[in-house]
């Protein structure tokens, strides 16, 4: 068992891309799940420096905010690029995944029943700029010649978003090969597979 502990709610939510990538290198990881009649309590609560889960732990190292995990992880695990300049282009592809992601859970948990059809119409507007730059780069991965969290992020995302919609990657050849290749290498493949994947819903309200 590696040094890491994920503690969060029984759902994939804002911490599939770390598992993703946790995954792919190779590394295990302890969890804690928490119910959320428990959560509710308070007592958890009170000790999260922003109030909210995911709880990442790397030995004494305790952290919030599942991007600054990703990040971390990025850079322990050789996926934040070769140089400053590689690493300050994932960190903006990483903040543009994190709006898409934002709109999506909006969408997802306040305005499904309104919202969802309207999302989908928009998506390819959003998507295409992903899409422009995975062409442009031309390696397969959004920055650099390999994988980044950035990427591991974005995976996640899309794969979500294809739950949502299936056809929404049907004009984004790019990301539609880039979903293809990152979900038939052999450890993310066997993570996705795993029930500790499957058996997860997505979201907490049961939308997807
Ligand atoms: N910016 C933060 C990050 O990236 C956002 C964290 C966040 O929104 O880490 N945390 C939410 C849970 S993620 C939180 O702590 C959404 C999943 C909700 C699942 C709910 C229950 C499922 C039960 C099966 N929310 C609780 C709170 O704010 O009190």
């Amino acid at each position: 068992m590696g040094p890491y502990t994920i503690t969060y709610f029984a759902v994939r939510g804002r911490c599939s891309a770390l598992k993703i990538m946790l995954a792919d290198k190779g590394q295990e990881w302890k969890e804690v799940v928490v119910d959320f009649p428990d959560w509710m309590k308070g007592s958890l609560k009170g000790t999260c420096v922003f109030g909210q889960l995911p709880k990442f732990q790397d030995g004494d190292l305790v952290l919030f905010q599942s991007n600054a995990m990703l990040r971390h992880l990025g850079r322990n695990h050789d996926a934040y690029g070769h140089d400053g300049k590689e690493a300050a282009l994932i960190d903006m592809m990483c903040d543009g995944v994190e709006d898409l992601r934002l709109k999506y859970i909006k969408m997802i948990y306040q305005e499904y029943d309104t919202g969802k059809d309207a999302f989908i119409k928009d998506l390819p507007n959003h998507l295409d700029k992903f899409e422009a730059v995975m062409t442009k780069n031309k390696t397969g991965f959004l920055v650099g010649n390999k994988s980044s969290f950035a990427d591991y992020n974005l995976f996640d995302l899309l794969l979500n978003l294809v739950v949502l919609s299936s056809t929404c990657l049907d004009s984004f050849p790019s990301l539609k090969s880039f979903v293809g290749k990152m979900s038939a290498q052999p450890k993310i493949k066997a993570f996705l597979d795993s029930d500790a994947y499957k058996k997860l819903p997505i979201n907490g309200n049961g939308k997807q």
